[in-house]
C-alpha cells in the first residue's frame, strides 16, 4: 500500500480492516528513507502534509489515546556540557540553583503525585555528562526499581552511558532511556561543542543493546534550517529500529544562554516536523514536547492530528513551567482523548 500526497490510499480497493494487515503495514515501516524524501514530504502543502500523517497515525495507534508523560529532575544544574539551549550547564549564567541528586523518598512523593494525576510515564533526568559508576548511579538504580514496582512506565535521561550501565538500568525494571540527538548532524557543532553527535549515537547503541527501549528526537528554535530539521529527522528515521519514542521539544527560551534571543519556532513548521516524524516513523509515539506554553489549543490539536501522541504533563518539565495538570485533562477530555495505560517491564521481563 502507498500512501498518496492527498493522503488517500492507493493500490487496491480494500476495506479499511483489511488495509491494516501486517503486510501492509510493514511497507510503510521504512529504515531506508532518502533525505530527498523526507525533505519532499516537509515541503508537501500543509492540509495533504497533516492529512497523510493523521492517516498513517490511524493505521498504527489508537488515535483516541495519549500518552501522559511526567518529568522529573532529579539532579539538577552544574552540567559541564555547553548544550546553547539549556539552563543546566555551568556555561550558562541562567541563575538556576544547583541542586545534588534527590533521595529516593523524594522520587517516590513526585511519583505518587503524578501517577495520582494520571500519568502512566515518568522520566527523571539528571544534568550529568555521563553516568558514573558511583553511589549516585546506585541511587538511581533504586529509583528505578521503585517507580517501577509502583506500575509507572519508567524512562531515565542521565547524560552518556556505556552498555554495562545500561544492562544495570534494566536489570532494575528501567523501561526506556531518552537521549536526544537534538538536531542534524551538520549543525550539531553549533548546539554542542563538548560532544558529538556520534557520542549521543553511541550511547543509543548501548541502550539498545541492553534491551531498553530508546526514546530519541530534537529541538526546534535553534537556529536550524528546515534542512536541519530534515536531516535530524533522516538520522533517526534511518536507525535500524527506530526510536519507540520522538520527543519534538520547542526552544523554552532561556536567559543567559546563546539561544535566548531567537525567533520564536513557527507553528507551521513544528507541525510540519511532527508531522514527518509520524510519517517516517510510523510506530513511535511522537511527543509534543518542550514549549507547549507557546501553543495555544487550537496548535496543540492540530499537533494531535497530525500524529503527536504523548505530552509531558506536570507543572513543570525540568527547570521550566509547563501547562497546568488538570488543564491539560480538561483538554484532552475536549478533543476526546484519553490516557494509555502504561507499558511496564513487569510483563516483560
Ligand atoms: N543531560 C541529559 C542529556 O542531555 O541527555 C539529560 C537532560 S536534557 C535537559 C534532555 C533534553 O531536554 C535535551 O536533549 C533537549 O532536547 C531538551 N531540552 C533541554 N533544554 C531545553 C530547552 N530549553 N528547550 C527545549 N528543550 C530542551
Ligand atoms: C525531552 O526531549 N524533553 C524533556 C525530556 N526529554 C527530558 C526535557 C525538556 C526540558 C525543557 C527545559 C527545562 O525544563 O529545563
Ligand atoms: Fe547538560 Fe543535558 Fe543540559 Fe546538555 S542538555 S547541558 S548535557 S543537562
Amino acid at each position: 500500500m502507498t500512501i498518496t500526497s492527498q493522503g488517500g490510499t492507493a493500490g487496491n480497493n480494500r476495506s479499511g480492516s483489511q488495509a491494516q494487515n501486517e503486510e501492509e503495514l510493514k511497507e510503510l515501516l521504512r529504515h531506508d528513507w532518502t533525505r530527498e524524501e523526507i525533505q519532499k514530504l516537509y515541503d508537501m502543502p500543509f492540509l495533504d502534509l497533516v492529512f497523510q500523517a493523521a492517516s498513517v497515525h490511524r493505521l498504527f495507534h489508537n488515535p483516541s489515546e495519549v500518552q501522559i508523560c511526567s518529568l522529573l529532575s532529579i539532579k539538577t544544574g552544574g552540567c559541564p556540557e555547553d548544550c546553547g539551549y539549556c539552563s543546566q550547564s555551568v556555561h550558562n549564567e541562567t541563575g538556576l540553583q544547583v541542586q545534588p541528586l534527590l533521595e529516593v523518598e523524594e522520587v517516590v512523593t513526585a511519583a505518587t503525585r503524578a501517577k495520582e494525576a494520571g500519568a502512566t510515564r515518568f522520566c527523571m533526568g539528571a544534568a550529568w555528562r555521563e553516568v558514573r559508576d558511583n553511589r549516585a548511579f546506585d541511587r538511581v538504580l533504586e529509583m528505578v526499581k521503585t517507580v517501577n514496582g509502583m506500575g509507572l512506565e519508567v524512562c531515565c535521561t542521565l547524560g552518556m552511558l556505556n552498555e554495562a550501565q545500561a544492562q544495570k538500568l534494566k536489570e532494575a525494571g528501567l523501561h526506556a532511556y531518552n537521549h536526544n540527538i537534538d538536531t542534524s548532524p551538520e549543525n550539531y557543532g553549533k548546539v554542542c561543542s563538548t560532544r558529538t553527535i556520534d557520542d549521543r549515537l553511541n550511547t543509543l547503541e548501548a541502550a539498545r543493546s541492553a534491551g531498553l527501549t530508546v526514546c530519541c528526537g530534537g529541538i526546534l528554535g535553534l537556529g536550524e534550517s528546515d534542512s536541519d530539521r530534515v536531516g535530524m529527522l533522516h538520522t533517526l528515521a534511518t536507525l535500524d529500529t527506530h526510536p519507540e519514542s520522538v520527543p519534538i521539544n520547542s526552544l523554552v527560551k532561556i536567559e543567559g544562554t546563546p539561544f535566548a534571543g531567537n525567533p520564536d519556532v513557527s507553528v507551521w513548521d513544528f507541525i510540519r516536523t511532527i508531522a514527518v516524524a509520524r510519517i517516517t516513523m510510523p510506530k513511535a509515539m511522537v511527543r509534543l514536547a518542550a514549549g507547549r506554553l507557546s501553543l495555544n489549543p487550537e496548535a496543540q490539536s492540530l499537533a494531535f492530528l497530525a500524529g503527536a501522541n504523548s505530552i509531558f504533563a506536570g507543572e513543570k518539565l525540568l527547570t521550566t513551567p509547563n501547562p497546568e495538570f488538570n488543564e491539560d485533562l480538561e483538554f484532552l477530555k475536549h478533543l476526546g482523548l484519553r490516557g494509555k495505560a502504561p507499558d511496564t517491564n513487569e510483563h516483560v521481563c
